[in-house]
Order: C-alpha cells, then structure tokens, then sequence
C-alpha cells in the first residue's frame, strides 16, 4: 500500500444507522475511527428512499436509538409512523448531537478492499482511487441498498425521466399533469402509488405479483403518548432486545386450531383495525402453519374485495401466491382505496406480460399504455448486494463473491471465514432486517466493539471465523428459515427477486432475543467459533 494511504484504526463504510452507531460507539472506546459515504448526507436509506410517501414501517418511538437516553428525552416523533423526511432528521440530529460528521468522508464510495496478511490491515480503495488503510473494516452498507433495476426491453428507449424509488431526485419531482406509470408492488411501490395518486396525474400501475398490505392506521404522536414512552423507556428498552422481532406488539400465544372460528374472525378484526405488523401475529402458528396462514389471508383477500369497487381490480389485488407474511407485510395508508379513483388504473403483468418499454410508452401483450414518467419500484438486491457490489479480498486475494458464490457463509452474520478483521453489520445470518434493524445494528455494533476491547486487552489483533463454526451457523441459519413458511415465497429474503442469485435464506429468524443470547454466549465462551490471534 503507497504511503500516501489514509489511516485510522477503524475504517467504517457506510453512514446509514449502522454506520453512525459504530463511529459513535467505537470513537468512544478509543478507536481512531473513519468513516466513507457514498451520498453527501448521513441516513443510509433513510437518505436515499425520499420517494413520495415513504414511511417506516415500524412504530417510531421503537424504530429509534436506544443507547441516549438524552436523544429518548428531547427528540418529540410527531406521528406513531415516522415519515422519511423526519426519519432522516433524526440521523442528521444524532450526527450532530454527538459530532460524528468530522469522522465522515461524504461522496465517497468504496470500490474494493484488499486484506493485506503480511502488514495485518485491510487496504481500501474509492471510485475516487483515494486510498485509506486500517486494521478493522466494519462494513455497515445497509441491506436494502443496492436498487435493482430490472433489464426491461427497450428501458433505454423511453424519452421522459425515469425514477428509481430508491434513488429518488432530491429537491420536489413535479408529476402534476403527467402520465406516470409505475412498476412494481412491494412497500416502496405501494407508498408511491398512494401518494402519487392523489396528485393531478394519470396513474397506470404494472403489477406482477399482488402483495397483502395491512392498514398502518397512523395518527398525530400526542404528548401523553410521549411522556408515558419516556417514563417507561428502561423497561421498553429491556422489553424490545427480549423480544422475537425487536418491536413491542402483542404476539397471541394461541394457535389458530385452538380458536373457534368466531374468536378467529375477531381477533383478525381487531388486529386490523389496530393496524401496522402485528397483524402477522394474530395466531402464534401464522408463520409456521399453513391453514393457522390461510385465515388470515382470506381474511385480508375478504377486505380488499370489501374496499375495491371493480371486481376484476379487486380480484388481480388478491395475493394468491404466497403465505401471508411471507414476503414482508405491506404497511398502508388507504392503498387499496386508491383503485376506486378514476385517474388510477391497475395492469395485470401476470395476464398481460410486459413486453417492451417504448418511447412514451408501457407495451404490454394487451395494449400500449402512454407514459410521461416512468417509476420502478422494483426492489434491491437485498442483504448480500451492497457487499458484493466491493471487490472484496481476504487472504490468498481470494474474492468474497467466490466464497458466496452458491449463497452468503458467515459466522453468526458477523464475519465470514477467510477475511480476517472484516465485520458485517447486520450482515446475512444475522435477524437483521427480519427484525428492528435499529436493534439490530446496535446489538452488532455492541458485539464488535467488547470484541475489539477484548482483543486488545489480550494483545491480539486478528480475529477471524472458522470454518467449522461458520458451516454449522449457515446451517442453523436454514433450519430456523425451514420451521416458518417463510421460504415458501419468492420474496428478496430468498433472493427470488434477482437473476441468478442462489436461492438461500438470507437471514436468521430464531428472533433478535434468541440471535443476542448465541452471541453472548459465543463471546464469553471465548470466542468459540473465532480464532483469535
Ligand atoms: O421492493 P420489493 P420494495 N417486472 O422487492 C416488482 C423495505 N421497505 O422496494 O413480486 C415487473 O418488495 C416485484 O414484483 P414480483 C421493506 O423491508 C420498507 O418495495 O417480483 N415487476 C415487486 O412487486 C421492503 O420489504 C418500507 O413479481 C417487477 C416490486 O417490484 C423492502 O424495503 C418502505 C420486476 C419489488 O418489491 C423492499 O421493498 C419501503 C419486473 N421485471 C421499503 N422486477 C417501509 O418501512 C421487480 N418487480 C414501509
């Protein structure tokens, strides 16, 4: 590596959620830490999803920092779901409230990592060819950061703009007037499409696959609400990490069988009309069984027939390919609502294939449909794509997208044999995104910085993953994934959603609680499963 490398003990890519913890956490703990950003703010995601409508899915007061109890005190959520103008604040007020952007070098995006054995660090370089060297590589790149675009004939043909949710123009995107076509049907699709409609626009959505949404039911944060949050805040916090899926909504303990049909239809309703996530928890099997699954889907299918005036429209809206849940719930705001306006119109893709993009223009099978604008909301090359997209090289030069070749191998989500030093942030084996990522992202963090104290009191300064601990994990990843229904759909968990990609189970859902205890364990056990030098 020339001289002329940057140095810093810690070198973190990223400066989404994941990133701005782990400067935070290590800076504290002595490191000399840098930090590389491919965008010009912080926020990650949160930065670059500012598509018209986007909003977090998950309870605002729950899907924020734990490790302040200041930021707990004096940052006020304004709505039960945060939308992303707000969300993004929050990471530029965390940024600023703990002078984490000195540590950051914005508009700088990482091309490739190279582990040097014989000097012990990795050696990164930008798109830029700057250089930077360091003896730990955290890589907190996001799971939902790599947008996929798909290879539609004719993409490059089409005259006027074209906008991928996840890249979304900064500053306002004037629709007004314009003929907008839309792909895609997922969160970001189905928040697009909402939103966009109510402006004065021409709507044609391209569907593939209907997915089940449930009402968000979001309402103005009150005071009252906010004060009984800060009071309780210890014990909410102890209450989130001992939870399955990091978020405080009730998981109903009772199997469907064991309910009348009668308490079914009920707690069904109630879930419902509560509103958010928990819907997929009405019945403690409606994960894991497919007739506890098949209530609550026709339940959802009765309610969108009830709100979908056509009956043709309703009937292309019914998700009839996968279990509820299976692929991430939907959180919507009057979603369904939004085909009974005469300015919007829904294309079946599966009865009337896309065939081409044209100039002004979406050509299906059927017909041709005029657009000025056209948005994809078609989704990421979720949990691996954001890594792999760096030519990473651990020992022997040997390529991280060798190694995964047939799906990702880590130990614990954390590391993956072969590359010393290198730490994933919610990386693939790990609850990650089937969780609170926010919890998710502090529990890692947590782990690698007691790691990295741990190696310095004992004069090491190389950690990596056995191969053995490493293959048993890929295994127990699986297996939790084969208890639920959840590898039945064709859903990004599985990769179903990018060509080529090897069909494995991206992430561990034995639950955040049961995922923090393993590797709790793991460590106080000495770092089984590591081999520490
Ligand atoms: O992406 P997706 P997303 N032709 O992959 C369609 C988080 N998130 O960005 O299902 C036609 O779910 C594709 O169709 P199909 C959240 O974790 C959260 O919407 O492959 N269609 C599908 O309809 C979420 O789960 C929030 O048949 C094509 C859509 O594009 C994750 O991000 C908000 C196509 C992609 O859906 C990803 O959601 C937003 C093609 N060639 C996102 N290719 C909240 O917190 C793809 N599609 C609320």
């Amino acid at each position: 590596m020339p001289e002329n490398a940057t140095r810093s003990d810690v070198l973190v890519v990223g400066a989404g959620f994941a990133g701005l913890y782990a400067i935070y956490k290590l800076r504290k703990d002595g490191h000399n830490v840098l930090a590389l950003e491919a965008g010009d703010g912080v926020g990650g995601v949160w930065y670059w999803n500012c598509y018209p409508g986007a909003r977090c899915d998950i309870e605002s007061l729950q899907y924020s920092y734990t490790f302040d109890p200041e930021l707990v005190k004096e940052w006020d959520w304004t709505e039960r779901y945060a939308q992303q103008p707000e969300i993004l604040s929050y990471a530029r007020h965390v940024a600023r409230r703990h002078d984490l952007e000195r540590h950051i070098r914005f508009n700088t995006r990482v091309s490739s990592a190279r582990f040097d054995a014989g000097a012990n660090e990795w050696h990164v370089v930008t798109v830029q060819d700057e250089l930077f060297a360091c003896r730990y590589l955290v890589m907190a790149t996001g799971c939902l950061s790599e947008g996929q675009v798909p290879d539609l004939p004719g993409l490059h043909d089409f005259k006027g703009p074209i906008y991928h949710t996840g890249a979304w123009p900064r500053g306002k995107v004037d629709l007004n007037g314009k003929r907008v076509a839309i792909i895609g049907t997922g969160s970001s699709g189905i928040q697009t499409i909402s939103t966009v409609a109510k402006e004065d626009v021409q709507l044609t959505v391209f569907q593939r696959t209907p997915n089940f949404s449930v009402p968000m039911r979001n309402r103005p944060m009150t005071q009252d609400v906010l004060s009984d949050w800060r009071a309780k805040h210890q014990a909410h916090v102890r209450d989130l990490y001992a939870s399955k899926s990091g978020q405080l909504f009730d998981i109903n303990a009772v199997p469907a069988a064991e309910m009348t049909a009668e308490q079914r239809k009920a707690a069904l309703e109630e879930r419902w009309a509560f509103g958010g996530p928990s819907f997929t928890r009405t019945f403690t099997d409606l994960l894991t069984d497919e007739t506890a699954n098949s209530y609550a889907a026709d339940f959802a299918r009765d309610k969108i027939r009830e709100i979908v005036k056509d009956p043709q429209t309703a009937a292309d809206l019914c998700p009839t390919d996968h279990p509820l849940g299976t692929k991430r719930i939907c959180v919507d705001l009057e979603y369904f609502q939004t085909y009974n306006r005469p300015n919007v119109k829904l294309v079946n893709l599966r009865r009337e294939p896309l065939e081409r993009i044209a100039e002004n223009a979406v050509v299906t099978t059927a017909g041709s449909y005029p657009a000025d604008v056209l948005i994809l909301a078609t989704g990421y090359d979720a949990v691996t794509g954001a890594l792999l997209k760096i030519d990473i090289r651990g020992l022997g030069g040997d390529s991280l997208h060798d190694a995964w070749q047939e799906g990702p191998r880590t130990y614990l989500g954390l590391m993956s044999a072969g590359f010393p030093n290198l730490f994933m942030i919610t990386g693939p084996g790990s609850p990650s995104i089937a969780v609170n990522v926010i919890l998710a992202i502090e529990q890692h963090v947590d782990w690698v910085a007691r790691c990295l104290r741990d190696l310095k009191a004992c004069g090491a300064t190389r950690i990596e993953a056995e191969k053995t601990a490493q293959d048993k994990w890929v295994e127990a990843v699986r297996e939790e994934a084969d208890k639920t229904l959840f590898p039945k759909a064709n859903s990004f968990y599985v990769g179903a959603n990018i060509p080529g990609k090897p069909r494995v189970f991206l992430l561990y859902l034995g639950g955040l609680a049961a995922y923090g205890e393993i590797c709790t364990r793991v460590r106080d056990n000495g770092y089984r499963g590591f081999v520490i030098e």
